[in-house]
């Protein structure tokens, strides 16, 4: 399994919840290891880049209207298969969908207000495209955490 990086945010809704730290303690606790954390607005353009695949769905407008309603907490986590393993544990898009125990089933009801985004392990080069869209390079920042050697064999 080859070590590899995944965008990751809680979005507005999950910033005025107050659930940054739930979520940031949840990935923590499962071993990841996060290289990056920004507490930023959203401007209408980066909304617009950000969601660029939805641009000609009926929902697009509200979701860039959503996304900009106020402060974020973008991050980028490192790990074994993160991309794939943060999806898991986000849950299905449609939080009614979302079984309990993902952050979504726990945390939310609506499409609209699903908290949290991590980029897509289905759409090949999502995690790195994204990471690039909200950091500059010089913001990703090496290291080990003290417990590598007991997460992986
Ligand atoms: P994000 O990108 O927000 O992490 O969500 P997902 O990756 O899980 O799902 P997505 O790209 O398909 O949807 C993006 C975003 O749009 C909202 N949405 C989606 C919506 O408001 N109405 C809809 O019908 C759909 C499909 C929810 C997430």
């Amino acid at each position: 399994m080859a070590r590899e990086r995944t965008f990751v945010m809680v979005k507005p809704d999950g910033v005025q919840r107050g659930l940054i730290g739930e979520i940031v303690s949840r990935l923590e606790d499962r071993g990841f290891t996060m290289v990056a954390g920004k507490f930023m607005q959203i401007d209408d353009e980066l909304a617009r880049e950000h969601y660029a695949e939805h641009v000609d769905k009926p929902f697009f407008d509200d979701l860039t209207s959503f996304i900009t309603a106020g402060p974020v907490f973008a991050m980028v986590w490192e790990g074994d298969d993160v991309t794939r393993q943060v999806r898991q544990m986000m849950g299905a898009t449609d939080p009614a969908e979302a079984a309990p125990g993902t952050i979504r089933g726990d945390f939310a009801v609506d499409l609209g207000r699903n908290v949290i985004h991590g980029s897509d392990n289905e759409d090949p080069g999502a995690n790195e495209r994204e990471i690039e869209l909200f950091f500059d390079s010089s913001e990703l920042i090496e290291y080990e955490r003290i417990d590598d050697s007991w997460l992986y064999e």
